[in-house]
């Protein structure tokens, strides 16, 4: 295969460790832990794997000799930098374990465990993967692990292999299906591992124990480094309104680690609008007035960040998706029946009016987006939706009505981008390369200490790598019931902005100077090889969540 010259200068970074995992480690375990809500529901649900200690390692100056492992690796869901840093990790650290240790990777996600689609991941594959961006090394899916049919299967393709654990590389609803599939595991006595991965670059699983995803940093950095130059544009020219959606599903993080990162005139964060109870109409004047208030003062032009799931916030729009969320849940069988037009009769005709009304006030296609597409784990496809051109039209035909921006010489002249897929598979930042690896190579660390049910778990990321702390979360401990497609069911809690946290905080500090005067950041690409404050740094929300510590 062909290489680019950073392609190859790349394959030779190391990827650094913690200390605590530079050599064999020991066990150090906490007190026994409690999820964070539903206790009483979520231990009935988990009787094997709940209650368990969270996990730290620590060198060990007096290791026993490791036994061969054989493990099996699944990527699950949406693609993040950083995947296949996961897989180097977790290959080197059960090699470093024992040298006939072997890993098979399931291709295309968790189908590959239910197809018995697999391969096995020798040195001369992964030597391939080090420090690139994709999923390609074994490929990813959304197919949701959650039958016992589907466990049974997997389980003849792990015994087939001598595999004795399992790491599911995944965001919260990967996660959740690894801690039932390792309740059910463990039920059966099957001596089968399952360990998950916190990935995704929505930045929404996180916690307590759990202080960033992977991904997020770098994909955050890559929309960054794109918006910083359609700034530079749009305050070159002056004449493009440039509204910009973001990814992130239902939270906002991204949307506000861009804004901290290059202070756009106007950003908005779906977890504030749902607090302020704000309407679409709302969300349009306050854009509207920024547009016209620059206009006034000759600027017109100006950056909007919207982030993908804002529709899901606005209260009428929630009220909505709520009720055909329940609609759709509890007729599964009779809807799967259906052609799109006979699905939308009976959505129509089985909603409450206030929701026929408020879908009807939508541009077609995205009613048809909410009424239609879910994807496997109950969600709307927030990434389909057309949000960011939907705002600009309301707000032109706001401003068309506006005698004062008119005669103040206004003209607004909106473009529309979505970024997301570009920053997906980029080259893990040095950030994303070293907590990778370390989740990886942390994972190998959980396996040998024989636990289940735990998610691999590295801490105090703002300090240097060698300053982090490995070691295990029980994944039940972040767990909560939720309503998922018209049933109550025990899922990890998602992390939505915090609008106490400092990140939110800073940024409502700034933003009304932002949207007055011009103060746009250019960040530039991720840089790899140069002085550390330029290639380190994590991201803005890390370090200041780390402030509110
Ligand atoms: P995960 O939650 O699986 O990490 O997905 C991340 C994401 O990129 C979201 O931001 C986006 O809404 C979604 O995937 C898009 O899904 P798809 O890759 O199926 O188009």
């Amino acid at each position: 295969m062909k290489k680019s010259a950073l392609q190859k200068a790349r394959a030779a970074y190391q990827p650094k460790l913690p200390i605590a995992l530079q050599g064999p480690v020991k066990v150090v375990e906490g007190r026994p832990t409690e999820s964070v809500a539903d206790q009483a529901a979520i231990r009935q649900l988990f009787p094997n794997t709940y209650g368990l200690p969270e996990i730290r390692f620590e060198k060990n100056p007096n290791p026993v000799a490791g036994k061969p492992l054989n493990v099996g690796v699944i990527l699950s869901g949406g693609q993040a930098p950083g995947g296949h840093n996961v897989i180097c990790g977790l290959f080197d650290g059960i090699k470093k374990i024992h040298r006939d240790s072997r890993l098979f990777g399931f291709l295309m996600g968790p189908g590959g465990l239910v197809d018995h689609k697999y391969i096995e991941l020798t040195a001369p594959i992964i030597n391939e993967y080090r420090n690139t961006g994709g999923f390609d090394i074994i490929g990813s899916g959304r197919t949701k692990l959650e039958k016992v049919d589907q466990f049974e299967k997997g389980l003849e393709i792990l015994r087939e292999l001598g595999i004795t654990a399992l790491v599911i590389i995944g965001g919260d609803d990967s996660n959740t299906n690894a801690a039932i599939l390792a309740e059910y595991y463990k039920e059966k006595n099957t001596g089968i591992q399952v360990i998950g991965c916190p990935k995704t670059i929505d930045g929404d699983l996180k916690n307590a124990q759990i202080e960033t995803s992977f991904g997020f940093d770098t994909a955050t950095k890559v929309y960054s480094e794109v918006i910083g130059n359609i700034q530079r544009d749009c305050n070159s020219a002056k004449k493009y309104w440039h509204f910009i959606k973001l990814m992130g599903r239902s939270a906002s993080h991204i949307a506000l680690e861009c804004a901290l990162q290059t202070q756009p005139n106007i950003c908005i964060i779906s977890e504030e609008v749902e607090q302020n109870g704000m309407s679409l109409d709302q969300i349009v004047d306050y854009i509207a007035g920024i547009v016209a208030s620059r206009a006034a003062d000759g600027n017109n032009f100006g950056t909007v960040l919207i982030p993908e799931g804002l529709i899901e916030f606005i209260p009428e729009y929630k009220k909505l998706i709520r009720e055909l969320n329940e609609l759709l849940g509890a007729n599964k069988d009779k809807v799967a029946a259906m052609n799109e037009e006979e699905l939308t009769a009976f959505i129509l005709g089985n909603l409450d009016a206030a929701n026929v009304a408020a879908l009807q006030k939508l541009p077609e296609s995205v009613a048809r987006q909410l009424m239609l597409d879910r994807d496997p784990h109950g969600n709307v496809q927030v990434s389909l939706i057309e949000t960011e051109k939907l705002l600009s039209e309301l707000v032109a035909a706001k401003l068309a009505a506006n005698a004062d921006f008119k005669a103040a010489g206004g003209k607004f002249s909106p473009l529309h981008h979505f970024f997301g897929y570009e920053g997906r598979c980029a080259d893990p930042s040095n950030f994303d390369a070293d907590y990778c690896y370390s989740l990886g190579y942390n994972a190998a660390a959980l396996i040998n200490a024989g636990v289940t049910g735990y998610m691999s778990a590295v801490r105090n990321l703002v300090k240097p790598a060698v300053q982090w702390i490995p070691g295990g979360i029980p994944i039940t401990m972040m767990m909560n019931i939720e309503r998922r497609n018209a049933e109550d069911k025990p899922v990890i809690q998602k992390a939505l902005v915090r609008l106490d946290g400092a990140p939110f905080r800073k940024f409502a500090s700034l933003r009304d100077d932002w949207a007055h005067n011009t103060c746009y950041i250019y960040p530039g690409p991720i840089q790899y090889f140069g002085p550390s404050e330029v290639c380190d740094q994590p991201s803005m929300t890390l370090k200041y969540e780390h402030l509110d510590k």
